[in-house]
């Protein structure tokens, strides 16, 4: 049976990929950060209690890695941790530089202490491309990487990080460069996530108005269930490797709007307005990922299209708000 420890496993993706991993046998440990609110915390993995093994640790505390990796000794690593929310990191530069970078090499430096055999995947993004596109319009591997904001800079140190180690050390260590991905796991302070939420409210008679930043940006959104699959499939591959994860379809924030109303038979220009404070100092204008050497080296391809996922994501929210106002 092969072992699994998952950092950042109540995590949207965590969540995924512990059910994934523990469909193909998998024994499944996970790591959480302590907050004051546990059932909030670990919500996503409820459902999972009786079949994973969590700890509690931290990326900035390499006493908890070393703790975590000598308790689970995985054959594979998942790096889900983050502090994940790109505005966010405008307001908390320095932490999302220590979790997003340092934590990465606080985890490299863990797996050598520990002198552990462990694969390593990295959570890396594509907000590390920042404003850097190619004459097609997609990014992919090849593509130059311009972070345009603390979070892309910092994910930008640990998606390097991890190559040197790998080529110092030889690390089976690698990088799933993620377009966005989405889901009704997805936190409500995530653009997908709060335009379904508030619209689906709106609908309902419990809000009345939705406030956005910038609605002009394009984004990949893909399905984070589809994307599990891709890290699974890049940590079992026979050599360790750098991968981009995208649908290669993009969207605007605004096309995103107008089509979660129109599924509500809602007009979104009657309830959408924006709020400078949901606007970055930075923002990365445009994302649309080519994943041809995940389809090709690794046979992976995303199951979800854009409409199933928000199709999704509406019911979900319903079905949610609507058993809650029955309470
Ligand atoms: O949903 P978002 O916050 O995602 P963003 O910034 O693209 O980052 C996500 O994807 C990255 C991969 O590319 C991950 F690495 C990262 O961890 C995260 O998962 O924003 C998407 C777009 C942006 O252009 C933003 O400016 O939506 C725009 N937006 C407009 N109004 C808003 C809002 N975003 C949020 N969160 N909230 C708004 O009110």
């Amino acid at each position: 049976m092969k072992k699994a420890l998952i950092i950042g496993i109540a995590g949207q993706d965590g969540s995924y990929l512990a059910e994934h991993l523990l469909a193909k046998g998998y024994e499944v440990h996970g790591m959480l950060r302590r907050n004051s609110t546990p059932e909030h915390q670990e919500s996503r993995v409820h459902h999972l209690a009786d079949d994973i093994i969590t700890r509690y640790g931290d990326l900035s505390d390499t006493h908890s890695l070393e703790c975590a990796i000598r308790e689970s000794e995985p054959d594979e690593i998942y790096n889900l941790g983050a502090q994940s929310h790109v505005r966010i990191s405008y307001e908390v530069p320095q932490f999302t530089a220590q979790v997003n970078a340092l934590g990465v090499l606080n985890l490299l430096t863990a797996v050598r202490s520990s002198s552990s055999k462990a694969r390593i995947y990295q959570a890396s993004s594509s907000e590390m491309f920042g404003d850097s596109v190619d004459d097609d319009m997609y990014q992919r591997e090849t593509t130059p990487m311009h972070p345009v904001s603390p979070y892309g800079c910092a994910k930008l140190y640990g998606y390097h990080i991890v190559r040197n180690y790998r080529k110092a050390y030889g690390l089976f260590a690698s990088n799933g460069i993620l377009f966005n991905h989405e889901s009704p796991r997805r936190g409500s302070n995530f653009v997908t996530s709060k335009v379904v939420k508030r619209a689906c409210e709106i609908k309902l008679g419990i809000r009345e108005r939705l406030e956005l930043g910038n609605m002009d940006s394009s984004r990949d959104w893909g399905h984070s269930r589809d994307y599990v699959r891709a890290m699974a499939l890049i940590l079992n591959h026979d050599v360790p490797d750098d991968f981009v994860v995208a649908t290669g379809q993009t969207h605007t924030v605004r096309q995103l709007v107008s089509g979660v109303f129109e599924r509500l038979e809602l007009n979104y220009e009657d309830y959408t307005f924006q709020n400078p404070k949901y606007l970055r100092p930075e923002e990365l204008p445009y994302l649309k990922g080519d994943s041809s050497k995940a389809r090709e080296v690794l046979g992976w391809e995303p199951e979800v299209s854009f409409d199933q996922l928000i199709t999704e994501m509406v019911d979900s929210w319903m079905q949610q708000l609507t058993s809650t106002a029955g309470n």
